[in-house]
């Protein structure tokens, strides 16, 4: 995939509320915009990479693009989650990303619990791709330097 690693930056809004209650890991939400805006080569799938909230700290992420098959969206989604334990919601505050792998594509379940070992095979995998030297660069790299505009819809896309 020619456009990894991918930025980019835009507000957390609201999902299907069901990443948290249901599954236990909640996913910050990216508006259309944002999703409208991947390149065309950046396939539905499952990623990993890094991620902050507002100008916090730097931490490990998996993303999930796509329509979620076991539950048959209708609606494309980028979703995030943090690999990190958060005290309180962050709705309507800045996240940045940066896709740095590839996992696998999205798929369907028999049951929620399947889909949920899943997604912790993912955080798995996430967690020890990340300590590789040449993904541990790229969260010093100027991405994560440049402070975040108060404007809230802004997205960004670039090295
Ligand atoms: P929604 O359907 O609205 O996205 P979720 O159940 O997926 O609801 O919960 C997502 C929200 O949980 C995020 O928007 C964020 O405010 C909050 N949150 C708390 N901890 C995390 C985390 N570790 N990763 C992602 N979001 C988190
Ligand atoms: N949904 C699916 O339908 N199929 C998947 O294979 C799938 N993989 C995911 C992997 C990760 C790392 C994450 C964070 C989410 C994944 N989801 C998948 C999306 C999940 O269904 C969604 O986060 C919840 O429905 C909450 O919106
Ligand atoms: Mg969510």
């Amino acid at each position: 995939m020619k456009s990894l690693p991918y930025f980019c930056r835009g507000p957390v809004v609201r999902g299907f509320g069901r990443g948290s209650k249901e599954l236990g890991i909640p996913t910050a939400n990216f508006p259309m915009s944002v999703v409208d805006n991947l390149p065309a080569d950046v396939s539905t799938g499952i990623y990993y990479g890094w991620a902050r909230v507002d100008s916090g700290e730097i931490h490990k992420m998996v993303m999930s693009i796509g329509w979620n098959p076991y539950y048959k969206n209708t609606k494309k989604s980028m979703e995030t989650h943090l690999i990190h334990k958060f005290e309180e919601d962050f709705y309507g505050q800045t996240l940045s990303v940066a896709m740095v792998g590839y996992i696998r594509p999205e798929r369907g379940f028999n049951s929620l619990e399947e889909l949920i070992a899943a997604i912790h095979g993912d955080i798995e995998e996430a967690k020890k791709k990340l300590d590789l030297p040449e993904h541990l660069k790229l969260k010093e790299g100027n991405f994560f330097r440049t402070s975040v505009s108060t404007t809230s819809d802004q997205i960004m896309n670039g090295h």
